[in-house]
């Protein structure tokens, strides 16, 4: 089968999710063509089986404005036609599925069958999608889609409230390659030197550092955390928007000494297979990928209690759940988990086993399988 594969390229969890279900189904024999505007940033190397076709946004003076969604339409068709793609897969619902949309009945009138589905990731629905500008066109993407899934039952939950009366939505959770995230792979003594000199608890945040994800929390934890004594050290991952905020909330409050910023980092997994507790402290999360990945390196998750998290991370089994903003809450349950190490092997075996057990390839996979065989 040819599945065409439709995401953002960039730093972000819709985009991941989809380059590794492209690699994965690739690994399983499957073709399949990811069409994007650049390559997405997990497909790093050669792989059998796998094509990117580039998107390229023509530019003519009387265009202001990019014309993305025609221009992804546009390449969506010219591979649909010449590569014999029996399903697209989009994941986000703007533009993606817009373009699918638009694609799947040009290719009709000439008597090309393309089947659509679409996965909702999250701020296409809870953010984005509520613009009232896309509102209808998210509403209708999701009705006139051959199949829908969404990444946790909290969105699924939260699509048919905002957006559809649609029943036929599928939970399809999240999975992490469970043999890539793996710390007893990697060596980490060196690299937890460089990255955390000599601290003893080493907590870990990784983002595309947007509001959403309240970055500035994190850094407000070290410090409650430290002044219990605790030499701990704060390593945060990513870059965006709320970066400034963060280096100048480290310098007012004195911890540049003890926060590294490290940027933007495509394969994360020795890196986390560094830290002693991953946050996520999020103001809203669909499903939490990055959470995900830690739990599978063994890292135990302090987390907001919100959206999809709790369908993730095990609240006193795999890591600790908190509301929102409650930094001493969180700062709390980070304190227990540093200052006792029984409890923590506990909750790393524990998160691993839970990545493993719930959401590894072999569980996940097989049910986008069945979705594009079904269709
Ligand atoms: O940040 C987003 O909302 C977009 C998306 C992305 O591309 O980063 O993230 C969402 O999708 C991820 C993968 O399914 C989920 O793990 C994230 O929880 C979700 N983000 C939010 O809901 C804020």
């Amino acid at each position: 089968m040819n599945i065409g594969m439709v995401c953002y390229p960039t730093y972000g969890g819709s985009g991941v999710v989809a380059t590794e279900l492209g690699m994965a189904l690739a690994q399983r024999g499957w073709r399949v063509h990811f069409i994007s505007y650049a390559v997405p940033s997990r497909l790093d190397r050669f792989q059998a089986n796998i094509r990117f076709h580039e998107v390229e946004i023509p530019s003519y003076p009387l265009m202001e404005h990019q014309l993305y969604t025609l221009a992804l339409a546009g390449k969506i068709i010219d591979v649909a036609r010449y590569e014999q793609l029996d399903v697209l897969h989009v994941h986000y619902a703007i533009p993606h599925a817009i373009s699918g949309f638009l694609a799947k009945h040009v290719l009709e009138r000439d008597g090309i069958p393309l089947r659509v589905a679409t996965t909702l990731h999250g701020t296409d629905i809870t953010l984005v999608g509520l613009d009232p500008g896309f509102h209808p066109l998210v509403k209708f993407s999701i009705e006139a889609s051959d199949a829908v899934t969404c990444v946790s039952s909290y969105l699924r939950d939260r699509t048919t409230q905002l957006f559809t009366d649609r029943q036929n939505i599928a939970v399809i959770p999240n999975f992490v390659n469970t043999t890539v995230y793996d710390r007893t792979r990697y060596d980490t003594a060196a690299l937890r030197t460089q990255l955390a000199g000599d601290a003893d608890v080493v907590l870990m945040h990784v983002s595309n550092f947007r509001p959403v994800k309240r970055v500035t929390d994190t850094i407000h934890i070290l410090a409650a955390v430290r002044t219990q004594g605790i030499n701990a050290c704060l390593v945060l991952i990513g870059d965006g928007p709320d970066r400034a905020e963060a280096e100048k909330l480290c310098r007012s409050l004195s911890l540049c000494e003890h926060v590294r910023f490290v940027g933007k980092v495509m394969a994360t997994a020795e890196l986390l297979s560094t830290a002693d507790i991953f946050l996520l402290p999020s103001q809203n999360e669909s499903f939490g990928l990055a959470a995900l990945e830690a739990l599978s390196c063994g890292v135990p998750v302090v987390a907001s209690n919100v959206g999809g998290i709790p369908e993730v991370v095990a609240h006193g089994q795999t890591g600790y759940l908190a509301e929102p903003g409650d930094i001493e809450r969180m700062a709390r349950y980070c304190i227990e988990l540093a200052t006792n190490g029984t409890k923590w092997q506990r909750f790393s075996n524990a998160a691993r086993r839970h990545a493993v057990e719930r959401f590894s390839i072999d569980c996940i996979v097989p049910l986008y399988e069945q979705l594009y065989q079904r269709l």
